[in-house]
């Protein structure tokens, strides 16, 4: 049999090239040209470990071939993005070109399946776009079990940084707009999940899907809210949480500078959009992880003025712990607010990059963790990235440190 894999980024390639390593023909489709490129030459264009060598030999051994437009297949799997504009609808534009695309080689006995994290309803529209482009061909909607092409809804789950060994180990939710949709897809996911697949409906698995990333969002917003509200009582909060958490109905997450990366920080938001008036507690949850990069700012600020001049050290830019992914990272934003609000001297240090991103660049100074330590007044720990484990106590102890992620405060 041969797989389509419709958008070779973070999910697709990595999702493309284990099908393939398994024996299985992908072709993989991207509208970006030097991906594409770049893949068929057994190279890749993202950042994700062991990747590399695994795209090498499946492209040498010609079971994965990448192309700009899709062909023939038995099955085709969406992973495109679907972002979330704040105060706008989410945008399924990428879905609908996908489901044009493909729709000229459909036929019968073919499975769609969308992977993108979707608003509760997309696949059903996917199906729709896809009727609509063949009305030769009977789809789910109007023909169920007897359908033609059989269309389903299984969410990617996967951690970034450990994508190889989660999309293998991870339990795979299977929603099919028909029992034999699911059960189709699950065939497929076979090929290479160990974990188990769980059957449901489309509809489910899409909810199952912002459900996760809403939890972790609220559970971190309830760890973030209480690191102000101890802030404001001279408690630590790490040490509080460590405490509270020995409780064995109790897990506190760990408070941090905001949320960033690109789920946990959106997925909340199409919840919100399904539902407004319900949604009260994954609104709010988001707002509080919104609000604590500006907290953090206030707390540079009040640092800054016991100094005339002060230099600010800011380690770690990335949106989480050992990874170089510096996009929708609160930390970025920490700095870019400091910086615009001209409080001084900014250092950045991210050993993980070479650039600073474009809005950071000509008012911060990219150090490395030396020359920001022995230059500083104060110090922000915004990333508990390993490497900082390395600076010495002694350093710390004539600078302001203000540690957003309980890296030498959690005692
Ligand atoms: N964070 C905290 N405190 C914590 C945990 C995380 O402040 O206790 C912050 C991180 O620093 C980061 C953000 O939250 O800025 C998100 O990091 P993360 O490691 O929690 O999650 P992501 O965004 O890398 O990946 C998530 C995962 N979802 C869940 O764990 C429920 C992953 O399994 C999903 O596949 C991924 O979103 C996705 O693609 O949706």
């Amino acid at each position: 049999q041969t797989v389509a894999m419709i958008g070779l980024g973070y999910i697709g390639l990595p999702t493309a090239t284990v099908i393939a390593s398994r024996g299985v023909k992908v072709i993989g489709v991207d509208v970006n040209q030097h991906a594409v490129d770049t893949i068929n030459r057994g190279k890749i264009h993202i950042v994700e470990p062991d990747l590399d060598g695994l795209v090498h030999h499946v492209v040498n051994e010609g079971l994965l071939v990448a192309q700009t437009t899709p062909s023939e297949a038995d099955a085709f799997m969406i992973a495109v993005p679907t972002p979330f504009t704040e105060g706008t609808k989410p945008d399924l534009s990428y879905i609908e070109a996908a489901g044009k695309a493909i729709a000229p080689f459909l036929k019968k006995g073919n499975l769609v399946i969308l992977e993108s994290t979707s608003p509760v309803g997309a696949t059903e529209k996917l199906a729709g776009w896809l009727a609509q482009a063949r009305p030769d061909l009977s789809f789910p909607q109007q023909a169920g079990e007897e359908a033609d092409v059989q269309v389903a809804y299984c969410p990617e789950r996967v951690l970034p940084g450990h994508v190889l060994r989660e999309l293998v180990e991870n339990d795979r939710i299977v929603g099919g707009m028909t029992q034999r949709a699911a059960e189709m897809a699950a065939d497929l996911y076979h090929i290479f999940v160990k974990g188990e697949c769980l059957l449901t409906d489309c509809r489910t698995a899409e909810m199952a899907k912002l459900t996760e990333n809403a939890f972790r969002d609220v559970n971190i917003a309830f760890a973030n809210e209480l690191s102000i509200i101890c802030d404001k009582l001279a408690i630590n909060p790490w040490e509080l949480i460590k405490l509270a958490n020995r409780h064995p109905r109790v897990n506190i997450l760990q408070p941090g500078p905001g949320v960033g990366g690109h789920c946990i920080a959106v997925d909340p938001w199409f919840i919100v959009d399904s539902a407004p008036e319900e949604a009260r507690i994954i609104r709010t949850a988001r707002e509080v992880n919104d609000f604590k990069p500006h907290y953090v700012v206030t707390q540079v600020v009040e640092a800054a003025s016991k100094f005339k001049a002060p230099v600010i050290a800011c380690l770690g830019l990335a949106f989480k712990a050992n990874i170089d992914d510096l996009r929708e990272s609160p930390s970025v934003g920490i700095v870019a607010e400091l910086a615009a609000k001209g409080v001084g001297r900014i250092l950045a240090v991210e050993p993980h990059v070479d650039t600073l991103p474009k809005k950071l660049q000509g008012k911060v100074e990219l150090v490395d963790t030396q020359t920001a330590i022995d230059q500083a007044d104060i110090i922000i720990l915004l990333v508990d990235h390993k490497h900082f484990g390395r600076i010495r106590a002694e350093k710390l102890q004539r600078c302001i440190v203000i540690d957003t992620r309980g890296f030498w405060s959690n005692k």
